[in-house]
């Protein structure tokens, strides 16, 4: 499978397990958990066939770890992203000191007044290094990282989640804990 390949059939799999499974007739459950040989089926249906095989390799080649399946291979989810509503299931869990968010210029005036908000998706998405923020923020133009008290906010009760491929969810990131650096 080459890398073209695999990022199409990525960005097929991104659409239909986090934003509009009803789309191709697909029902996920409320943890996001879609049956595999459904989703085969259903996007073989809507003219994007996709083998077991290239699945397979897109789960466990996949850049981000984006999808996962669950233990008997017969599901499968995305790990974040949704703009769906999902309960992932995620226990609460003490984030480390510090975090980074990567974001552009253009958005700072807002997020200094309102924080950091899901947007369209279901939470804020924290990086655990500035290497990975920088990739996101890089996504929108030139990326301005900055850096989130994590540990403060905890302290404060707010409740952070680790998603299975290393991505630090937040209900929101009020702007006393933001810094730019
Ligand atoms: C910005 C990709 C104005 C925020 C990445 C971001 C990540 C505000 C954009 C994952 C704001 C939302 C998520 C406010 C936040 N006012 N702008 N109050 N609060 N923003 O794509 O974090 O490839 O929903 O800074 O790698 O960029 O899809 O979030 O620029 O992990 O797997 O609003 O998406 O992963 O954008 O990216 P997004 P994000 P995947």
């Amino acid at each position: 499978m080459n890398e073209r390949r695999m990022v199409r059939v990525s960005k097929y799999l991104a659409r239909h397990l986090r934003h509009q499974p009803e789309r191709i007739g697909l029902t996920l459950d409320p943890a996001g958990w879609a049956d595999v040989d459904e989703l085969l089926t259903a996007a073989a249906a809507h003219g994007f066939p996709i083998t077991r095989d290239e699945l397979g390799q897109v789960v466990a080649a996949n850049d981000k770890k984006r999808y996962a399946f669950d233990e008997s291979g017969k599901r499968i989810r995305a790990s974040q992203g949704h703009s769906i509503p999902v309960d992932l299931g995620l226990p609460v869990t003490p984030p480390p000191e510090v975090l980074y968010h990567g974001t552009v210029g253009r958005f700072l005036p807002m997020i200094w007044r309102e924080g950091l908000k899901p947007m369209d998706r279901h939470a804020v998405h924290l990086s655990p290094d500035r290497e990975t923020a920088t990739r996101v923020g890089t996504r929108r133009g030139k990326p301005v990282i900055l850096t989130v008290d994590a540990a403060g906010m905890a302290a404060a009760g707010h409740e952070f989640r680790v998603s299975a491929n290393g991505v630090w969810l937040v209900d929101a990131v009020p702007p006393g804990f933001l810094t730019i650096t």
